[in-house]
């Protein structure tokens, strides 16, 4: 097994494959990585393979296993502190860890009607009060984290963290469902969208030959 491999679900689904990855495709040390085609018959089977969990993604690295993406870039930054990877005041490192968990275990509105899905185009659907609760917060911390802490770069923290791979997925969906943005919110999502990284990610998903109706007949 090469040094570092990463385990990701289909790329135009897998949300959570999406954060550690591009935290990978940053610190730029090469990976090989193996992609799982989420809901089939088989997944679990071929997940637990590789994760314990029974999830993705997972890394494995010198023989440690890592999985769930928060630990995995929490492990990235362990590995490669000069990246800088969290911020460096520690008061901007505290709001970057708890923006960073707040989309970890919440916005469970916007993860069930708006699921990443990055090939489709669905202006306006999946706006229920609680998904406009969760995207009025998200566009809280955006702009917050943009006027306190973003001089420097076009990222929450200035240069990019990871609080910016935890956010990704979720310019992803305002793209999808055609969320409007105004202000620094809309610059925000353009400098993620921009990304090389998440472009790359972005044409491999396009490419993908692989449905599925659970996310597309939504
Ligand atoms: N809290 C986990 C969530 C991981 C997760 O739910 N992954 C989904 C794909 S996006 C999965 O593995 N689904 C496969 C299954 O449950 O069989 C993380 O942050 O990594």
């Amino acid at each position: 097994m090469a040094e570092w491999t990463i385990i990701l679900g289909n790329k135009n689904y897998s949300s959570w494959s999406l954060r550690p990855w591009l935290v990978m495709e940053h610190v730029g040390v090469p990976y090989v990585e193996e992609v799982i085609q989420l809901d089939q018959e088989d997944t679990k089977e071929l997940i637990l393979r590789y994760s314990p969990s029974g999830r993705v993604p997972c890394v494995h690295h010198q023989g440690l296993v890592v999985w769930d993406s928060l630990a995995i870039c929490e492990y990235l930054n362990e590995c490669f502190p000069a990246k800088k990877l969290w911020p460096a005041d520690p008061k901007a490192r505290m709001v970057a860890r708890a923006v960073s968990a707040e989309m970890h275990s919440g916005f469970g509105a916007l993860r069930e009607k708006m699921p990443m899905n990055i090939r489709a185009s669905k202006p306006g659907k999946g706006r229920t009060p609680a998904v406009e609760l969760d995207i009025r917060r998200i566009v809280e911390i955006w702009r917050s984290c943009r006027g306190r802490f973003g001089e420097g770069g076009p990222f929450l923290f200035g240069h990019f963290t990871i609080a910016d791979a935890m956010f990704a997925p979720v310019v992803t969906r305002f793209r999808t469902y055609d969320v409007p943005l105004t202000g620094s919110a809309a610059d925000y999502a353009s400098a993620v969208w921009e990304m090389p990284s998440l472009q790359k990610w972005v044409e491999a998903a396009q490419a993908e030959p692989w449905s599925n109706p659970k996310y597309d007949d939504l």
